[in-house]
């Protein structure tokens, strides 16, 4: 069985994601993102909520310090996996944060918008080995996407942003990982 020289990283417990965790959590030093290079992709659609859930992320990589970042817009969330496989051919970024806002209306359409984007979006991440964080609101109600959006219940884009440093950074210590 593959022993891994620095197991430590794959165990840290209650890694600090969650932009409801405590402020000492989400500012350790687990979230350093320096050095890393990021793309955001964000939907038009709702650009009102998108805005803030791109203000989150913005927030994230700037507290942890990230290399580099770059923000990509596309008309609405059925457009990010592929703007996403865009990206990811590119070989620049070591993470990408997709964001978006589906908010469910009279018709079957949310469920084809919010189901391919999030099935779109894991097959880039798959197929790429690269990680792509869904920062895509999925909600009955534009007060249930303001409140996920910088409201009550967090910033979703905060949240994905700082998934996406943990991802980038297990993705290197699984690559520097050697047998022992
Ligand atoms: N796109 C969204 O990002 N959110 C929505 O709520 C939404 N609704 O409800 O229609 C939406 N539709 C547009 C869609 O993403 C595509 O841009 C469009 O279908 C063209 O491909």
């Amino acid at each position: 069985m593959m022993k891994l020289r620095n197991p430590e990283i794959f165990r840290t417990p209650n890694y600090p994601t969650m932009s409801k965790q405590p402020a000492e959590w989400t500012l350790s030093s687990n979230t350093d993102a320096r050095g890393l290079r990021f793309a955001i992709v964000v939907a038009r659609f709702n650009s009102g909520i998108t805005a803030k859930l791109l203000d989150g992320a913005r927030q994230a990589l700037e507290h942890a310090s990230a290399g580099h970042f770059e923000v990509f817009y596309v008309p609405g969330s059925f457009e990010l996996p592929l703007a996403a496989k865009m990206l990811a051919l590119k070989q620049d970024y070591d993470a990408i944060i997709a964001l978006g806002a589906v908010i469910r209306g009279e018709t079957p359409h949310f469920d084809y918008v919010a189901g391919e984007a999030a099935r779109g979006l894991q097959q880039v991440a798959l197929e790429f080995g690269l990680p792509v964080a869904f920062g895509v609101l999925t909600t009955n109600t534009q007060e249930q996407a303001e409140a996920r959006a910088g409201g009550s219940a967090g910033n979703k884009g905060y949240d994905a942003a700082m998934t996406a440093i943990e991802m980038a950074r297990f993705g290197q210590a699984v690559a520097k990982a050697a047998r022992t």
